[in-house]
């Protein structure tokens, strides 16, 4: 045991009314609900990298936070894997995620960076038969290091290109290793600063390859998991390719890849492409890639991704909402890809940040269950939709535009409007709450 969360209890459910800072309020794992556990439903995850390697720098000044594991050693690497499982164990969370530089230090040659990840990854795998927690997902940090500053797989260097596959695929083995149930790969700088020295169509036609040769090393070595793709419209690029679930799942067909990949949609991402979550949940389930989640939301303000913890129980319902709509997850989960503000400086604010977020999606999915269960918002939307299951409003999808036009004369077709009863069903949704 280190002592870096001593005299910090592991948090139990204590119920609304408890007044103990250190307890869930709405989180009770065991909570029955539609069938499932709690736990079973939400499948939290903490992100090593805000909670554990960020430093708490920002654009304007260096880091604010002072951990015994800030070196780059193998030593420090174990300290650090000691700590999040410590971190885990006291939240109850039931896994993790990872970037390949969150968890070892980077090497002086691709080869040493290669061996400084097997050797933790060993190290993090003993951790695992211990504890609790299991890896949601591995990913490889393809966007901090030098060479990467102008993309990954649609950099203009064939060189970097290589040494992206070459990354991607030591991570897919640690993911591999380590019973990782995803993979996720976020574009990171895979996107452009200015049209001006950029070739679009080479660089869309990269990174479509290098998707595919992931998937097919994913087969290769017996990876069962899903691949994910995050999409994100701009940052740390002015603009980047995956730009919001529509634009990946296009990419994905045109490289064949749509019943290979799935997306994993983070709020506050969602929101800088002008979009809502539940609108990015929605179109990703009805187009069959709905996969996993990252839950941190962005300042409404700030227009960047300020990654901050959920904390509006009535925006994560409908989120929720339409997850379970969807059939709830298979392999993914909620990521809190989030990070405390840089003057949060406690290792009691990284546990009780964690604890709110969990609240916080506990209360969104009760409500959310109550919502579909309950059945007068999915009663609505089917009334509304109705008229499609008359005699004949389906054939006429298999019609010409004259068959139709005819029919129309001959009955009189003469459409009445009718309400649709959004503000009741927003009186609804807060009903539910
Ligand atoms: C950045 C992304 C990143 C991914 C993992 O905005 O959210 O943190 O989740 O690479
Ligand atoms: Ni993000
Ligand atoms: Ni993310």
């Amino acid at each position: 045991m280190t002592d870096f969360f001593k005299n910090i209890p592991q948090i139990k459910y204590e119920g609304p009314e408890s007044t103990n800072e250190f307890a869930f309020r709405h989180y009770d794992p065991d909570e029955e609900i539609l069938g499932k556990r709690m736990e079973d439903h939400l499948r939290f995850a903490v992100a090593y990298w805000h909670s554990l390697a960020w430093q708490g720098g920002d654009p304007f000044g260096g880091p604010t936070f002072e951990r015994p594991w800030y070196a780059d050693t193998m030593d420090a690497a174990r300290l650090k894997a000691d700590v999040a499982f410590e971190m885990f164990d006291i939240l109850g969370t039931p896994f993790y995620a990872f970037h390949d530089l969150d968890a070892r230090p980077e090497g002086k040659t691709f080869a040493e960076s290669k061996r400084n990840l097997e050797e933790i990854v060993d190290y993090i795998g003993t951790k695992q038969t211990d504890h609790k927690a299991k890896l949601l997902w591995g990913t490889a940090n393809m966007f901090t290091h030098r060479r990467w500053m102008a993309g990954a797989a649609t950099n203009p260097d064939p060189e970097v290109y290589a040494y992206a596959a070459a990354t991607v695929k030591t991570c897919l083995d640690a993911t591999l290793k380590l019973g990782g149930q995803n993979y996720v790969l976020w574009g990171g700088r895979e996107g452009y600063e200015t049209l001006l020295n950029t070739d679009l169509k080479r660089e869309r036609a990269q990174a479509g390859r290098f998707l595919q040769q992931v998937v097919e090393y994913a087969h290769k070595i017996g990876f069962k998991g899903t691949i994910l793709i995050e999409p994100k419209p701009q940052e740390p690029s002015k603009h980047q390719y995956d730009y919001d679930v529509s634009t990946v799942y296009g990419f994905l067909k045109d490289f064949g890849l749509e019943k290979e990949v799935k997306v994993n949609i983070e709020q506050g991402h969602a929101i800088l492409a002008g979009h809502s979550f539940e609108h990015e949940i929605a179109t990703a389930a009805a187009l069959g890639i709905f996969g996993s989640i990252d839950m941190n939301r962005n300042d409404y303000q700030s227009g960047w991704d300020t990654d901050q913890f959920p904390n509006n129980h009535a925006e994560v319902a409908v989120a929720y909402y339409e997850i379970l709509r969807a059939g709830g997850y298979t392999t993914g989960g909620t990521n809190f890809d989030a990070k405390v503000r840089r003057q949060s400086l406690d290792p009691a604010d990284l546990i009780l940040a964690h604890v709110g977020g969990m609240d916080t999606c506990a209360r969104g999915l009760r409500a959310a269950a109550y919502m579909l269960e309950d059945g007068p918002l999915e009663a609505a939307r089917n009334a509304r939709y109705a008229g499609w299951d008359r005699e004949g409003a389906k054939a006429m999808l298999a019609q010409p535009l004259d068959v139709i036009e005819k029919a129309v004369i001959d009955n009189n077709i003469n459409p009445q409007p009718r309400s649709g009863r959004q503000e009741r069903l927003e009186n609804l949704w807060n009903h539910y709450l």
